[in-house]
């Protein structure tokens, strides 16, 4: 496939470590919420995989924007904004949270950091999520603030990550369990630092809100991080299909539901909470899914999925559509995700893909693949 260079500008946001990653060898990039996503560093993406499951890694993942919304009627536009039940939610605790329109359709499916109660972040996949919050407020009259504030996020991903953390912010940061944030100090500035990530391998994400001591920060964890095989990385799409990370705009789009995208545990009906598109989603539920996020795997070694695919069967229906796909080293042999359509939902033939020209044989499974 023939490799383009991206054009920046002003509108195609650098990060306060875009300067950093660049003499360190970046290679290739993506734009995530109109900022720039690093996705590779010369090396193939199989590398950065074995790298990723060994040692750890460095993200600059500032494209994960923060939506903040602040005020009186904070709590009540949030969860205007999700189906997930936040009623019971805590201080301090992350919430996957699918984000829906009216339809039912789903719009994003960020993390949502309760600060208290007048104070969260919804930490965004790619979509502009400002402009519906915006929307909302505006239509149902909420006293609310809502900006988005300068955080640009790095991850620590990887196995060594928990070792290499612990020696720069002290034992304190093992009292984090999954999806929990607290504030840790280095060099005299906090830093917000949740245990979460785009990967199964491990690790945290820090929030760094002032530019300079991230900076700092960055290259002391490369320094500290020598000793335990630290690179930089980037989200890893070998690792994340494998792990069954869903991806925003790739994986799903406004045209599809929570229910038929597996989250079906963020999908909470049977609460007295108001949510846009409740009613939509009750229905959807009660006569059933048109069509649902499955797993395949094929018989090839290679796939490059830059648009939908089809899936046929063998008298060539089309069953569905591959999303995401890529080679697997653990399965050997390419693993995707696709939208298979309700009659196929329970196929256990095999199906084909064309892939660059030629025929291949596959078949269908759940998610997760592991
Ligand atoms: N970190 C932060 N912001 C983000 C992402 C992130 N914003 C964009 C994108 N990623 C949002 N999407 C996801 C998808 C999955 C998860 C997190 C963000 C995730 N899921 C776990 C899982 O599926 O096992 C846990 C879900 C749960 O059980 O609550 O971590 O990565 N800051």
């Amino acid at each position: 496939m023939k490799k383009f260079s991206i054009a920046k500008s002003r509108r195609i946001r650098s990060t306060p470590y875009t300067s950093r990653i660049e003499k360190q060898g970046v290679s290739s990039y993506t734009v995530y919420n109109h900022m720039l996503l690093p996705t590779a560093f010369g090396e193939s993406l199989e590398e950065a995989y074995y790298h990723l499951k060994k040692y750890v890694q460095l993200w600059d993942v500032a494209g994960e924007r923060q939506v903040e919304i602040t005020g009186k009627d904070s709590a009540k536009l949030v969860q205007l904004m999700t189906c997930r039940d936040l009623t019971n939610s805590k201080d301090g605790r992350c919430y996957y949270c699918p984000v829906i329109d009216d339809k039912g359709g789903l719009i994003n499916d960020p993390i949502v950091l309760r600060h208290n109660k007048e104070k969260w972040w919804l930490s965004i996949a790619d979509s502009d999520v400002i402009l519906y919050a915006k929307g909302l407020a505006i239509g149902y009259s909420l006293q609310v603030q809502i900006i988005e504030p300068n955080v640009d996020i790095m991850a620590i991903q990887g196995p060594q990550s928990y070792p290499l953390m612990e020696k720069i912010f002290g034992n304190q940061i093992n009292e984090l369990n999954f999806f929990d944030f607290a504030y840790f100090d280095f060099k005299g500035t906090k830093h917000l630092i949740a245990r979460s990530g785009w990967s199964k391998q491990g690790g945290y994400e820090i929030y760094v809100e002032n530019t300079s001591s991230g900076l700092e920060l960055y290259d002391h964890i490369f320094e500290v991080g020598k000793e335990y095989n630290i690179r930089p990385g980037y989200p890893n799409l070998i690792e994340r299909i494998e792990s069954a990370l869903l991806s925003c705009g790739n994986d799903f789009d406004n045209n599809d539901n929570p229910l038929e995208c597996g989250f079906d545990k963020f999908v909470n009906l049977d609460t007295d909470v108001e949510f846009v598109g409740k009613n939509e989603l009750i229905k959807i539920q009660s006569e059933g899914i048109n069509k649902k996020l499955m797993g395949i795997k094929i018989d090839s070694k290679f796939i490059n999925v830059s648009s939908s695919m089809n899936v046929y069967d063998l008298n060539n229906n089309i069953i569905g559509d591959l999303r995401s796909g890529i080679y697997s080293p653990h399965f050997k042999k390419v693993i995707g995700i696709v939208m298979v359509k309700k009659p196929f939902l329970n196929f256990s033939e095999v199906c084909k893909i064309e892939i660059e020209g030629e025929s291949f044989n596959g078949s269908l499974c759940e998610l997760p693949f592991l």
